[in-house]
């Protein structure tokens, strides 16, 4: 693992944001992709502090302001992605949230910036979002996609619960739905019939690409 990510890792585990920001710097001066960083050394670093957590060797203060360090360098480094080409994939619409109950969001926010990286159209409904709130959306903004984001295994029926809503209105694959978040997996998705599922940032945008061009 090069240096650089090291301290990024470190810089979470240790909360620091001083050295967060610094490694952000020094990573976009070098002109590699912004997305690396946060792959091999930020996400590794709250990974590790989740772990930490649910061992009891760190507790809810310390996962707090580790999260907000990994806010802070996620928001800079997602900024400095080139933006979309405004004619290409403008038309594909996404309505994005975290589910009800789940305020984890950070995810979400590399998603969104990726999805925006590519070109497609994003409304971004933020977290602790309601599914009669999330399909409102989708339907006032015409959207294609639904991608929604859950964190907690308590809130993970808020997606299932999505689908069976969508049947109910006689949206289910006129809206095509994206799965995602940490306790999400392929046998999850296909279990509520979810269309799409997204183990990171990169696959949803496969993800929709790929749905895109079978329709
Ligand atoms: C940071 C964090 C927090 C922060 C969140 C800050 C924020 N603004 O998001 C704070 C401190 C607020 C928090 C609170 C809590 N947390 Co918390 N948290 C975490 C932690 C450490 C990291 C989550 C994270 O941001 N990961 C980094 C991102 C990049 O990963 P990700 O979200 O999975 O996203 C990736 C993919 O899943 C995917 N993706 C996700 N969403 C989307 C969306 C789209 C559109 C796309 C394309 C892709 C995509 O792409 C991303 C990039 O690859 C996790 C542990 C973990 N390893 O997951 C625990 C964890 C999720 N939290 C946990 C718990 C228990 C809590 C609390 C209940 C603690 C408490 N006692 O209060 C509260 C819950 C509050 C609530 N109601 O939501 C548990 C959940 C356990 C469970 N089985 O449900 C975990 C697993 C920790 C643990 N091991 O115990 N937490």
């Amino acid at each position: 693992m090069s240096a650089i990510f090291e301290l990024a890792a470190k810089s979470v585990l240790e909360q620091d944001a001083d050295l967060a920001l610094e490694q952000v710097k020094k990573h976009l001066d070098s002109g590699e992709n912004p997305m690396l960083l946060m792959e091999q050394g930020f996400i590794p670093g709250i990974n590790k502090v989740g772990e930490l957590f649910s061992a009891g060797k760190l507790f809810l203060p310390e996962l707090m302001m580790a999260a907000d360090v990994m806010s802070q360098a996620s928001e800079q480094l997602m900024a400095a992605l080139p933006p979309g080409s405004k004619s290409e994939n403008s038309d594909i619409i996404i309505t994005a949230a975290t589910v009800k109950g789940d305020i984890h969001d950070i995810g979400k926010g590399i998603g969104i910036a990726m999805f925006r990286a590519n070109g497609f159209t994003v409304y971004d409904m933020g977290r602790d979002r309601a599914n009669e709130d999330i399909i409102d959306d989708a339907v006032k903004h015409n959207s294609n996609f639904i991608a929604t984001s859950a964190l907690l295994t308590t809130t993970l029926g808020e997606q299932k619960q999505l689908e069976e809503m969508l049947k109910k209105a006689g949206l289910k694959g006129k809206i095509k739905t994206m799965v995602a978040g940490a306790p999400v997996t392929p046998r999850w998705a296909s279990r509520i019939g979810a269309d799409i599922y997204a183990e990171n940032a990169h696959e949803g945008v496969v993800g929709i690409k790929k749905a895109m061009a079978a329709a």
